[in-house]
């Protein structure tokens, strides 16, 4: 298993549509491996490929509290089939823009469809941290970032301190 390196705000990447899954081959296997080597070293609770420069609709989360105890689940072609009326408010964060954290308003529960990596479709319903994490994640495979869920004054301070960061951290 490897550590893969984070493709970090401004990176353009972040912005890509991810392929679906179409079959689980060794490579995707392999992929989902250090998704979750690299999920756990960041710590973070969840990763979508694309955070690692891989545009494939695969994502793993650990929401689990126990650190004794992991629990990470891989989702390929994640989608939401049902959202519920009620919304939550979550100080979410992102390790593609580290240290800043932002309130998003996102439905309370979901039902998310997917594929494991045994290639059985299943569906399961989500409450609470999850479902912020799976609706952050599944943002992610469509080149949508929590701070699009800002306001725009909060996104552009965002922009312009990471974009002044890369240029400095090039230079
Ligand atoms: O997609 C990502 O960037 C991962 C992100 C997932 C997420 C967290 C919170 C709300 C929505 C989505 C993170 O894991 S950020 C780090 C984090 O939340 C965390 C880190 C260590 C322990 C517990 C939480
Ligand atoms: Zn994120």
């Amino acid at each position: 298993m490897t550590v893969r390196p984070l493709v970090i705000l401004p990176d353009a990447q972040l912005r890509l549509i991810s392929e679906p899954v179409s079959a689980v081959t060794e490579e995707i296997r392999t992929l989902a491996r250090d998704m979750i080597e690299t999920m756990y070293d960041a710590p973070g609770v969840g990763l979508a490929a694309i955070q690692i420069g891989v545009a494939k609709r695969v994502v793993t989360i650990d929401t689990s509290k126990d650190e004794n105890a992991k629990n990470p689940t891989v989702y390929l072609n994640p989608e939401i089939v049902w959202s519920s009326e009620e919304k939550r408010v979550y100080d979410e964060g992102c390790l593609s823009i580290p240290e800043f954290y932002g309130e998003v308003e996102r439905p309370d529960r979901v039902r998310v469809r997917y594929m494991t990596l045994d290639g059985e479709t299943v569906e399961q319903e989500a409450d609470g941290l999850l479902a912020t994490c799976l609706q952050h994640e599944i943002d992610h495979l469509n080149g949508v970032l929590f701070i699009d869920h800002l306001s725009k004054l909060k996104r552009d301070r965002v922009m312009k301190k990471f974009t002044k960061a890369a240029k400095r951290d090039a230079a």
